[in-house]
């Protein structure tokens, strides 16, 4: 009776239980630790199937004979890639090569900007791994391979129910010969606020450790002093450190000056100067253009002299036009996302431009076969996370007015219906600018553009215009993390923010100008580990554990204290995981390598008096009978 006292505990009905619950409760955890794995993975999908998944209320599953995505077979042997060179002669190595080459080199980012900007984040692991080797075999003249970092880090614990660690390492595993990418936010680690220098340069040599082999290093102001502490420990991890510029306005627009040639390249000497092996040119809201493009390109390479990677969003539909003239003007590799999770907020057609790129001096050498049959496999995935899809039909321009991050836009548009303002998203759009503007014309990504959506939100819906909220007469509640920023613990912006906006939020408080990290006491490594043990009853905490714990606390917690419920959910298949199962439906799920639990559901009985429902399996042939509580 365990997991039903569990399930009907008030605590964990609310879904809010933490420390204190495992604290206060410890008989059931317990309880937890000694049922089989087997068991608590049925009592996941009972539970799924007589309750659904909060998360895919109101949305039907995909019938049960739709096949499960396939992933493509190995077309060869895996080739030796850049992950070979970069295990044989090390980071600079990487960059040297990269200058050489004459085809234009190509990162996939269907594994995190894709999904993050087109699903929520919400791709599980289960649909990456599986077609991992068809990329290591097929694709293995691919500069990288972007699976890791950005959002992809919280939500794999808080909405996946799985260890982003153990993706990592799944996905190196199967593709050896590749480079993984990931998206780190400088000193906001992957998280959105500043983290202890020590915190962020233990995450990072485990990241190393784990399997991340070239690091894409922004800070969300653009404020290199603050991406240093990241870098360096990039390069003690003797793995690729891409330190990365944000582009945003326009460098040909004069009303835009505080962003022109002149501070990109010397921001990019900077970066340089610090060490970074490649420049990175994050256009997180796909704001650069082709003719700006052309100029922005071409003075980076002559000026700063590192080889360039450029990262765009498909937002306004002109992603691959600014891609061609990058790579006209030189650029040394770009990010594109597979077909089928390319366009809108995500990244170009991956297929289109190696399409493009053939018989011209920039051919990318990828097989137009391989993407394809890897492109049809995420078709076939992406089906499966319908309930996650934002609507979003057509590319915009409306970008080029707010600038809003691709990972951004479809978010806030779905927070703004929650609170009842899809019909006035115009003025949300409006107002994000104008808080831009207020701000002092800041860079927008995370965390900063939460910052000024939060900011934006909260104007639209108190019906604040901008000159009332400059008004030093009128009396504003600003959002938490208004105040936060303003004190100065996301960093500077160039040039600082105004003096007006500082004075309204802080009154008489001042403001921290300094690198946000060196106010912050280091963290006791050895003694958070303890603690946490402790607090997980004595269970041993690695250096994956601890650096989860560390970005997330609460976040860290709460999967664990599922995860001694659920256990091993991550092997399901995404059907299931999202929609439990039908009777006479069988599914096999691959709990370690080579023990498989072949699950048959039977029938799902009435619910007795007690609002208990019996779910009736077959586990490996042998019947099993679950209960769980119908809280419908
Ligand atoms: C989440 O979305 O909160 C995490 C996914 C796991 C949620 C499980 S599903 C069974 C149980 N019922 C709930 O309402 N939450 C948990
Ligand atoms: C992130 O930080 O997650 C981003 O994708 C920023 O563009
Ligand atoms: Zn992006």
């Amino acid at each position: 009776a365990f997991v039903e006292n569990l399930l009907k505990h008030p605590t964990f009905l609310n879904n809010d239980y933490h420390t204190k619950f495992i604290d206060q409760t410890p008989e059931l955890f317990q309880f937890s630790k000694r049922k089989d794995r087997g068991t608590k993975v049925l009592t996941y999908i009972a539970d799924i199937t007589v309750n659904g998944h909060p998360e895919t209320k109101g949305h039907p599953r995909l019938p049960v004979t739709i096949r499960q995505p396939k992933p493509p077979a190995n077309r060869a042997e895996p080739m030796m890639g850049t992950r070979n060179l970069l295990e044989q002669k090390g980071p600079q190595a990487v960059a040297d090569w990269m200058r050489q080459q004459s085809q234009l080199l190509i990162t996939d980012t269907t594994m995190r900007d894709g999904h993050q900007s087109l699903l929520a984040t919400r791709m599980r692991s289960i649909d990456m791994i599986k077609v991992a080797p068809a990329y290591a075999a097929n694709l293995p003249q691919l500069f990288s391979v972007e699976c890791w970092g950005g959002a992809t880090f919280d939500v794999a614990y808080r909405f996946l129910q799985e260890c982003p660690w153990q993706r990592l390492r799944d996905l190196r595993e199967r593709m050896p010969n590749i480079m993984t990418q990931m998206l780190l936010r400088a000193s906001n680690g992957v998280g959105y606020t500043n983290y202890p220098d020590n915190v962020v340069q233990f995450f990072v040599a485990q990241a190393a450790k784990s399997g991340v082999d070239v690091f894409r290093v922004f800070d969300s102001l653009n404020w290199v002093e603050n991406m240093r502490v990241a870098m360096d420990a990039v390069i003690e991890a003797n793995k690729v450190c891409e330190g990365t510029i944000c582009y945003t306005g326009d460098i040909f627009d004069p009303d835009r000056a505080k962003y022109d040639l002149k501070y990109y390249v010397a921001m990019g000497k900077e970066l340089q100067a610090a060490g970074a092996h490649i420049l990175g040119l994050k256009d997180m809201a796909g704001l650069l253009k082709p003719a700006q493009a052309r100029v922005l390109i071409k003075a980076l390479k002559s000026e700063v002299g590192l080889p360039i990677h450029f990262h765009t969003h498909d937002t306004a539909g002109i992603a691959c036009a600014t891609i061609l003239a990058a790579s006209d003007a030189g650029v040394d590799a770009v990010d594109c996302a597979m077909d089928a999770f390319s366009g809108n907020t995500s990244q170009a057609t991956l297929g289109s431009v190696v399409s493009t790129l053939k018989h011209t001096d920039r051919d990318t050498g990828l097989s137009m076969d391989a993407v394809r049959e890897i492109s049809d496999y995420w078709e076939e995935v992406r089906h499966q996370y319908g309930a996650f899809e934002t609507g979003m039909q057509a590319p915009s321009s409306e970008v080029y007015l707010h600038e809003m991050p691709g990972g951004q836009f479809t978010n806030l548009k779905a927070q703004a219906k929650s609170l009842g303002l899809e019909e006035r998203w115009p003025e949300v759009a409006r107002t994000y600018a104008d808080v831009n503007q207020m701000f002092g014309d800041i860079v927008k990504v995370t965390p900063s553009s939460k910052v000024v959506g939060d900011m934006a939100l909260m104007m639209v819906s108190q019906g604040l215009t901008r000159a009332e909220v400059e008004n030093p007469e009128t009396d504003v509640a600003f959002p938490d993390s208004v105040i936060d920023m303003m004190r100065g613990n996301l960093g500077q912006p160039p040039g600082g923010f105004p003096e007006k906006i500082i004075r309204k939020v802080l009154k008489d408080e001042e403001p921290n100008t300094e690198r946000p990290g060196k106010h912050l006491p280091s963290v006791d490594l050895e003694a958070t580990r303890k603690d946490l043990s402790e607090q997980l009853e004595g269970m041993s905490v690695d250096d994956e554990d601890l650096a989860g714990y560390l970005m997330y606390p609460k976040v860290f917690l709460d999967y664990m204290g599922r995860h001694r419920i659920y256990g091993p959910v991550r092997t399901l298949p995404t059907q299931t995981f999202f929609y439990g199962m039908e009777p006479s439906e069988e599914i096999s799920a691959e709990i370690d390598p080579g023990k498989t639990l072949e699950i048959r559901l039977q029938a799902v009985g009435e619910t007795n008096e007690d609002g208990e429902v019996k779910v009736f399996f077959e586990l490996n042939g042998q019947p099993r009978v679950i209960r769980v509580p119908n809280r419908l």
